[in-house]
């Protein structure tokens, strides 16, 4: 092939004539399109037989040149430079081949920071990304910021440049997989939220999961993280670390919580932000992620009375711990966004409630007997749906009643069976929802609609 070699000084953009897209899911799409508006030639390769983009794709770029089906480990022979989906593992043969090849490989993320010339605040952690990405967005939007709030969360970061559209300050929800093929993130303020295993049928390691989360870091300014980390103290590559708990603030880079005149605060240092009991949304893993969102916006210097009218209205993301219904008091909590280990902990952890826990899906590698540890004495009964059913109901049987279903509509029905008034009901898989539905959002829609149904012909 004939290698352009890559000089860091320029935009990637500026030395290539040429693309080849990897995927095309939404970000592959975005990509291409970015690429054709700036006047490169693309190609668009997806190893599925009938990506479900594919038509729309050719009908507004027919010149582009798509192949689909199984990817071939010489398929990107000619390619110099790859724009690879975050779907598609780096270890895929073809990738390697092509790296080795010296083909230069990024993602949109890479490609949208190299363009962008506003300030930059990026999130990611293994739980809690998209809470706190809005949750930021919405605190700088009040303080009469313009942020465009992109990545993982959904938007694809390069329709914004494509688009022309106005900001003055990129909120970014990035995934390790996103990381993974970014090389620098010029960032004011990153934060890495927390880490518990997930997607371990990706990495090979907790060690190589933490060390794509860790690419955050690089070329940030300042970095937000929880304080007691043994992974994450192991980043030190950032000039200044703003640590965030639940305990006491020690100096002015801790955001925490401090008790005054009878009430809890949430404090930077000891200067009070506003009290605890004014955050509007349930569980205290909640209130860490504020803290996170204090600390990340602290460098803008916005009014704290704007931020904290945010913080009070902000009302939470749909399928995160959601209250879909309380009829005959009982309580339906939607938490399908609780797609590993660690989030479904946390829910179990903070609800002492009598409970009955829908679960299962795909396991994505996961260990479930890490969740032993948080199976409490509430819980009346397990429903297990999916895949992995089989192997969390190993991991935790003789700890709690289990029982199986076949689909969500018979899960609900089981689980209207058991539950009494004062009770929860709480959809909090710890697995991934592709085996069953389209998304966590379809699996969690699936749910309320059940229950829905249930509530109306009277249970
Ligand atoms: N796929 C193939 N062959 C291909 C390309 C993709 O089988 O050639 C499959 C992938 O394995 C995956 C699906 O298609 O199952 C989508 O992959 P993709 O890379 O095309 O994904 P996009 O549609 O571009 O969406 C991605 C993120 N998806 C993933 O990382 C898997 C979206 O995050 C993100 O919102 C979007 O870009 C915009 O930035 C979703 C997600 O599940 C919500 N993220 C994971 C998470 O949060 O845990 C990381
Ligand atoms: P992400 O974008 O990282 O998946 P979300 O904000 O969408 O995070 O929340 C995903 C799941 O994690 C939900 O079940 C939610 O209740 C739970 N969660 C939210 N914040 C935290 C946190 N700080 N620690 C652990 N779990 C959390």
């Amino acid at each position: 092939m004939a290698t352009q070699h890559y000089n860091p000084n320029q935009t990637l953009l500026a030395q290539y004539d040429a693309a080849t897209v990897v995927g095309l899911g939404v970000t592959g799409y975005s990509a291409a399109r970015y690429l054709r508006a700036r006047g490169l030639d693309v190609v668009v390769i997806d190893s599925r037989e009938e990506p479900p983009l594919a038509g729309e794709f050719s009908r507004e770029f027919p010149e582009v040149v798509v192949q689909f089906g199984a990817f071939k480990e010489e398929q990107l022979e000619q390619a110099n430079l790859v724009v690879a989906s975050p779907g598609i593992a780096l270890a895929e043969p073809m990738l390697k081949r092509a790296k080795k090849k010296g083909a230069h490989i990024v993602g949109d993320i890479e490609l949208f920071l190299q363009e962008n010339t506003q300030a930059v605040i990026a999130i990611t952690g293994s739980n809690g990304k998209s809470t706190v990405t809005s949750l930021v967005g919405a605190m700088c939007r009040h303080a009469g910021r313009q942020p465009l709030v992109a990545g993982n969360i959904g938007t694809p970061v390069l329709d914004t440049l494509t688009d022309s559209q106005e900001y003055d300050l990129a909120v970014l929800e990035l995934s390790s997989f996103q990381l993974e093929t970014t090389h620098h993130v010029p960032a004011e303020s990153v934060a890495i939220l927390n880490i518990s295993a997930d997607h371990m049928d990706r990495y090979e390691s907790m060690g190589d999961y933490v060390l794509a989360k860790a690419r955050i870091t690089r070329g940030a300014k300042r970095a937000v993280m929880p304080k007691h980390d043994e992974w994450l103290a192991q980043i030190t590559n950032v000039s200044q670390i703003l640590g965030f708990e639940l305990d006491e603030p020690a100096n002015d880079n801790e955001f925490g919580l401090i008790r005054k005149s009878g009430k809890r605060w949430l404090a930077k240092g000891s200067t009070r932000l506003m009290a605890l009991r004014d955050i509007p949304l349930v569980g205290l893993h909640n209130a860490k992620n504020v803290l996170s969102a204090f600390a990340l916006v602290d460098f803008l210097g916005l009014p704290l009375e704007k931020l904290v009218d945010a913080v009070k209205s902000f009302s939470g993301l749909a399928h995160r711990m959601q209250t879909v219904s309380t009829a005959n008091n009982i309580k339906w909590v939607n938490d399908s966004k609780a797609t590993n280990i660690g989030a479904t902990a946390t829910a179990l952890s903070n609800l002492e409630q009598p409970l009955v826990w829908i679960a299962g899906g795909q396991g994505k590698g996961a260990d479930f007997s890490e969740l032993k540890s948080v199976v409490g004495a509430n819980i009346k009964l397990l429903i297990l749906i999916g895949d992995d059913a089989k192997n969390i109901e190993l991991a935790l049987d003789g700890l709690l009643p289990i029982s199986h279903a076949s689909d969500m509509q018979s899960a609900v029905a089981q689980a209207a069976a058991s539950a009494e008034s004062g009770d929860i009901v709480l959809l909090s898989p710890a697995c991934a929802s592709f085996d069953m539905f389209r998304s966590f959002e379809h699996r969690g829609d699936e749910f309320s609609r059940c229950v829905e149904q249930l509530v109306e012909v009277g249970q």
